[in-house]
């Protein structure tokens, strides 16, 4: 298979050296194999790569009861539940280079998951489950808000994540 479309493809470029293409269509063509190539290459350099994609998991009940699990001392479980107008848990507190899995789903309307300074841009949707991990490897206050227009109260949806050196557990 790969041999055949090997054999196809030089077949081709044998035909574009020895016909009358014009010089300007060579180059296109050139070029475009060229981004081509590079489009391709970065799809496999990515493919294995560890991204920490958001993933959605299967519908269960459990997860609209907002709470912490702490599975260890770095290593936390938030299930996070947006609902007209409000975050639960609205404070999580963990020590720095915690590891924290957010399990993210709403009681109704369409919500949005933002973590600020953080690459987490989630939705929250009733009957679907959207997760991710976030390392928080600084001190602060990491405000969570809702960047999905939901209603009157949209712009008072807000929650934090509060990350303390460890002296304070
Ligand atoms: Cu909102």
């Amino acid at each position: 298979m790969v041999r055949h479309l090997l054999f196809n493809a030089f077949q081709s470029l044998k035909y574009i050296k020895m016909s009358t293409v014009d010089p300007y269509e060579k180059k296109i063509i050139m070029v475009t194999g060229a981004v081509l190539s590079l489009f391709i290459f970065s799809i496999l350099y990515a493919r294995n790569k560890n991204n920490d994609l958001p993933e959605c998991l299967p519908f269960n009940k459990a997860y609209l009861e907002p709470k912490i699990t702490k599975l260890d001392d770095k290593t936390y479980q938030v299930y996070a539940v947006a609902q007209m107008w409000q975050f639960q848990p609205t404070q999580i507190e963990v020590p720095v280079g915690s590891e924290v899995d957010f399990f993210v789903t709403s009681k109704d309307v369409v919500h949005g998951f933002h973590i600020n300074d953080k690459d987490v841009n989630m939705m929250a949707i009733y009957g679907n489950i959207n997760k991710t991990t976030v390392k928080f490897e600084k001190a602060g206050i990491y405000k969570i808000i809702c960047h999905e227009y939901c209603g009157i109260g949209h712009q008072a949806m807000q929650a934090e994540v509060i990350v303390s050196e460890p002296s304070k557990y």
